[in-house]
């Protein structure tokens, strides 16, 4: 199908500077050499200077190590396939399982991250999908707090043509959320989108507010699924793991959604999520378009990762 062909070379073209920094570099140690300590204390470093995290690094040379042995292999390029295998299984770990399908009422996704990651953006990009796929949706508009981030939602619902709940600068945001939870279920609508501030006073604020935001959807709706979603920012590499302890101890966390992956050198970053997180990669965002959002594939993410290396 063209659609998938020009789905993994969209996803190619954006890695293209991740790949360059990983597999690109690691093709060129590896040529003419042998496979020795030596060699892989090379790929060690640069695994690691290219976000992938110690964790997974180390289970990668290990495995490495491991293979090496159990095939007898002698030649340092021999060790390219065995990387892609290697990342093909580490960001296969968590298989995502976003689904909004849902007969008693809608499906509430949170989007939740620090300031700037993306969250907006995201929310009108997944309105967009989800409205192609056939499915009603309205977006809450819950960031009450930044000054323009009501018009800038706006603006995204109006693109992707979808309803919104809002109100003005200042209002408590979790009575917005409350009348779009009601208008939700009035609607008849699968998928509650609700964009939420990174950013307040204090960080113990914010998260008071999600947990508020959170409890008050539950009580407008008590049948529905509510998900909280992490937005991370991928360009910003090891630093975006940080963030996802403290917005999972105060809302959870059922998926994340890592940003920003066109054009930075840190998409490595993936491989450290997949193997330090315990939660799935649901979507990746790879532009500030509308359609700029892919659904994670792992094995297609490692096969363009590790393309022409
Ligand atoms: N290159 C690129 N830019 C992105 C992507 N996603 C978002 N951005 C840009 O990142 C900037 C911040 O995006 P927002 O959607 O406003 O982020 P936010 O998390 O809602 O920010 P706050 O509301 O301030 O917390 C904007 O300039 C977006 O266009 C992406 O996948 N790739
Ligand atoms: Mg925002």
């Amino acid at each position: 199908m063209t659609i998938m062909f020009g789905t993994f070379e969209k996803l190619k073209k954006s890695l293209s500077k991740t790949t360059n920094r990983l597999m690109g570099q690691i093709s060129q140690v590896v040529r003419r050499r042998k496979l020795d300590d030596d060699l892989l204390d090379e790929i060690e470093e640069i695994l690691i200077e290219a976000d992938v995290g110690v964790s997974a690094t180390m289970y990668l040379i290990e495995r490495l190590k491991e293979t090496a042995r159990e095939r007898k292999l002698t030649e340092g390029e021999e060790v390219l396939a065995v990387l892609k295998e290697e990342i093909a299984t580490i960001l296969s770990r968590h298989p995502s399982a976003a689904s909004i399908e849902n007969n008693i009422s809608p499906v509430v996704w949170l989007i939740v991250g620090v300031n700037g990651v993306g969250k907006t953006t995201t929310i009108g990009k997944l309105a967009t999908l989800f409205a192609h796929e056939g499915k009603k949706v309205i977006i809450a508009a819950c960031d009450t707090f930044r000054a323009a981030a009501i018009d800038q939602i706006a603006i995204w619902a109006e693109r992707s043509n979808v309803d919104i709940i809002k109100s003005q600068e200042g209002a408590d945001p979790a009575s917005v959320a409350f009348d779009a939870a009601k208008a939700a279920a009035a609607r008849s609508a699968d998928i509650l989108l609700v964009d939420t501030a990174g950013r307040l006073h204090t960080k113990a604020n914010l998260m008071e507010e999600l947990k508020k935001i959170r409890r008050v959807i539950t009580k407008a709706l008590p049948e529905a699924p509510i998900y909280s979603k992490l937005i991370i920012d991928g360009s910003t590499g090891q630093n975006a793991i940080s963030q996802v302890k403290v917005f999972t101890d105060a809302v959870g966390c059922d998926g994340i959604i890592v940003t920003k992956l066109d054009g930075t050198a840190k998409g490595g970053v993936m491989i450290a999520v997949a193997q330090e997180l315990e939660v799935p990669v649901d979507f990746i965002g790879l532009g500030e378009g509308i359609d700029d959002l892919q659904r994670f594939d792992p094995k297609q993410f490692a096969e363009a990762l590790c393309s022409d290396a």
